[in-house]
């Protein structure tokens, strides 16, 4: 065997590595080596602890590798055919068709998965199940930010420039991310654009790792982040520092974002938001000189119940400075799950349909059907939201059965105590895991799937650009990929065409469905990818060059211009009070993967990262009489959470940390309030009120 050029499992950098074969792996052990692929340009051979030791899940000895089955409800899962497992499902979703009608169905997906596996998932649920009712995870992650991409440019990609172009720009503000941890060979393009003299302006309410390399860093209060935008464009007005030329002839609205903007001067921003009036001038004043700049914003900013309002704002602030559409300038969101915005274009989402098409546009529809060989008409309308769907599971006007692949929720949801309650007043859960995930756990059926280096698949990572991940060894006996489940599950239940398990046929269909469309790959191919280390969408045909960078000419508007937004400041869902006097902010550490499924079966990655933790300002602590390390339980009105004490400076003394990797007692999600962003229902993950407790209670289950 040889080696092969790949990419990692996880997040929407998506560093291109190489695979070496172990010649003399012994039974259990992983087949197969990192190794550096230096050619692949984004990451530049460099990786992050979890990709240089993601081959340990590939290890049978980390993973399922039989189906499971529960005979009995309460009872134990028990190993299973296949036959079993799959005739099981089928079942499962027909009779809670033929008892509650197709919409009692749900199917839950992962950003995660591959474009082709999110293609054939959407097809499932609209053309087989013929539900509306399919979602996924990036609901929960950068759902705002692509809802305010589509209003304010007409389009939604996460980075409308490849990431390369940092290093070329004279200022960012990078609002609520923290890549240092969470992308760290992506450091590097602002590493460089600090050295060739560009600013880096990082705005956190913690004094991140990333926020160590910024010249300046604004400390807000969690969920504040909106009026901080709109105060800094304020400041920009109010100085004369507006690109007139950029706002008339590129530009509509600006007068509701001005007259909004005025609204909030530097002192009653300082106020909301904690951030004094001379670093909002400072901010303001380096961005609107850079002669090109960037605002990026990344969870913090976005995870809130007005999410897209708050990009909206710091859309405003680059369209004001005339920093977009141009080259080195622009505002981008850097996409989170390995195939975060893949997973967005082709059809697991509500509302959509693939090549990132509206499931209410008529044409899109016919187009759509017609490649699936459906009538348009049998083709359901938009369907239930995330976190709306998993809260009404298994009630009256809920879904009665659902179908998860590629996430974890009872870990990664919001108020995650009340949804697993929910997935266990389901009739009928199956979950498509590579390991017994806490979902995985709670289902009916689990069926082992193959993963990352052992199928060949597309995926668009946080650039936009489509790159091939291709297989370097066969899945273990006893696991089969998604696609196979797909088909197969198609067939029981009576749709035997048009569900292939070669992916590059499943490829070849996504780009028929999406041509025309906003997100249009019909001119990629496999071979293709290979020759030029991905491709960017859109590329509608075989001779069209990819579209690296969007909107120079004009944006993806009717009229081609970007629009303002009038949006002004609310607090959080839910403000501190007497009870929970603090915000709790909630995000990650390098060395764990979301909600730990796979990252937590990595003995180097636990060493690294061992559990939760509470992290807190000396003086809180103080206050608190609490010492490193002793345990503490953080209470919100939806539950509580047990970890230890970490103590440090770099965050406000209002407000506490805590990673939401981890099940069990310290398990953050226990604690977070599923408010909903009324535009992209996305919840509110980054702020709700909390208190402290000194706790005697253990802190591993
Ligand atoms: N190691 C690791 N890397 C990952 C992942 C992982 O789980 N682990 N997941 C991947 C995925 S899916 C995603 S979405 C990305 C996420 O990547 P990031 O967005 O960089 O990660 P987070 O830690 O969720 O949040 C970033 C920062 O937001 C700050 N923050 C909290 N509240 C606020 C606020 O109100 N305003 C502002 N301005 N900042 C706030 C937090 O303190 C935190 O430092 O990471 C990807 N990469
Ligand atoms: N408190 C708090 N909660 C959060 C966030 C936060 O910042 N704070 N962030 C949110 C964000 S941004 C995200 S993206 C979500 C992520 O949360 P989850 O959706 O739970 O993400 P993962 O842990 O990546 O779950 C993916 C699951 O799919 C499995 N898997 C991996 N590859 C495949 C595959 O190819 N096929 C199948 N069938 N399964 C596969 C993995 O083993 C794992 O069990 O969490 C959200 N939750
Ligand atoms: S930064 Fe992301 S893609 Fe790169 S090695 Fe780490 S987890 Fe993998
Ligand atoms: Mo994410």
């Amino acid at each position: 065997m040889n080696a092969t050029d790949t990419h990692c499992p996880y997040c929407a950098l998506q560093c291109g590595m190489r695979l070496h074969p172990v010649a003399d792996a012994v039974p259990g052990a992983p087949p197969v080596e990192v190794g550096a692929r230096p050619s692949f340009p984004v990451n530049e051979g460099a990786l992050c602890g979890k990709g240089r030791t993601a081959a340990a899940v590939l290890a049978r000895s980390a993973r399922l590798t039989a189906p499971l089955i529960r005979p009995r409800r309460g009872g134990e899962l028990v190993e299973t055919s296949w036959e079993r497992a799959l005739d099981r499902v089928a079942d499962g979703l027909r009779e809670t068709a033929a008892r509650h009608g197709p919409a009692a169905n749900g199917v839950f997906g992962g950003g995660g998965l591959t474009n082709e596996k999110a293609y054939l998932l959407g097809k499932f649920a609209r053309a087989v199940l013929r539900t509306p009712n399919i979602d996924y995870n990036g609901r929960f992650c950068m759902s705002a930010a692509a809802t305010a991409h589509r209003a304010a440019f007409g389009l939604d990609r996460g980075l409308p420039f490849p990431l390369a172009d940092i290093a070329t720009t004279g200022c960012v503000i990078l609002a609520g991310g923290n890549p240092a941890e969470t992308m760290p060979p992506a450091l590097r393009y602002f590493t460089r654009m600090r050295e060739n003299g560009g600013r880096l302006i990082v705005v956190d309410p913690r004094r991140t790792r990333t926020a160590d390399q910024a010249d300046l860093h604004l400390r807000p209060v969690p969920g504040t982040d909106l009026a901080l935008a709109l105060g800094l464009l304020h400041i920009v007005i109010a100085e004369g520092l507006v690109d007139r030329e950029f706002i008339d002839t590129r530009t509509t609205g600006f007068q509701q974002a001005r007259a909004a903007a005025m609204a909030h001067w530097p002192e009653r921003v300082e106020e909301i938001t904690g951030v004094p009036v001379p670093q909002l001038r400072q901010a303001a004043r380096a961005f609107a000189a850079a002669p090109a700049g960037m605002v990026l914003t990344a969870r913090g900013s976005e995870q809130h119940s007005k999410g897209t309002d708050t990009v909206r704002a710091w859309i405003n602030l680059c369209l004001a400075t005339g920093k977009a559409g141009r080259p080195g300038s622009g505002y981008g969101c850097l996409t989170g799950q390995g195939n975060g915005q893949g997973g967005r274009e082709h059809g697991q989402k509500a509302d959509q349909l693939p090549g990132y098409r509206s499931l209410t546009d008529p044409r899109a529809r016919a187009r759509v059907a017609e490649v699936w060989g459906v009538d348009p008409r049998s083709l359901p309308g938009p369907g239930l939201s995330a976190y709306e769907m998993l809260d009404g599971a298994g009630t009256a006007d809920g879904i009665r059965a659902l179908l998860v692949m590629g996430s974890n929720p009872v870990v990664s949801a919001p108020r995650a105590a009340h949804i697993t309650e929910r997935l266990g007043a389901l009739d009928f859960l199956a979950v498509s895991d590579v390991v017994l995930s806490e979902t995985a756990a709670l289902a009916d059926v689990v069926l082992p799937c193959a993963q990352w280096a052992e199928e060949t698949g597309t995926l668009t990572n946080l650039e936009g650009r489509v790159i091939l991940r291709e297989a370097a060894l066969a899945p273990p006996e006893g696991v089969r990929t998604d696609l196979y489940i797909l088909r197969e599950l198609a067939a029981r239940l009576g749709v035997r065409r048009g569900f292939s398990e070669e992916p590059a046929e499943v490829f070849e269909e996504l780009g028929r469905a999406s041509a025309g469309g906003p997100a249009d790959y019909a001119g990629i191919d496999y071979d293709r990818i290979r020759a030029e280390q991905g491709v960017f969408w859109p590329c509608p045909d075989a001779a069209h060059p990819g579209t690296p960078r969007l909107f120079l000419d004009r944006f993806a508007t009717p009229d081609g211009r970007a629009r303002f937004a009038g949006v002004s400041h609310r607090p959080p869902a839910e403000p501190t009070d007497a009870d929970y006097p603090l915000h709790l902010t909630t995000g990650r550490v390098t060395a764990q993967y979301q909600s730990g499924a796979q990252t937590r079966r990595v003995a180097e990655l636990n060493t690294a990262a061992p559990g939760p933790f509470v992290e807190l300002h000396p003086r809180l602590a103080r206050q608190l009489e609490v010492e490193e390390g002793e345990v503490l339980a953080v209470v919100s009105r939806r539950g509580r959470a047990v970890a230890p004490a970490r103590i440090t400076p770099g965050i406000r003394s209002d407000t506490v940390f805590m990673p939401f990797h981890w099940a069990g007692p310290g398990r953050a999600n226990s604690l977070t309030n599923p408010a909903l962003d009324p535009q992209s229902k996305m919840p509110e993950f980054k702020v709700c009120a909390v208190r402290l407790e000194k706790t005697t209670e253990a802190v591993r289950p």
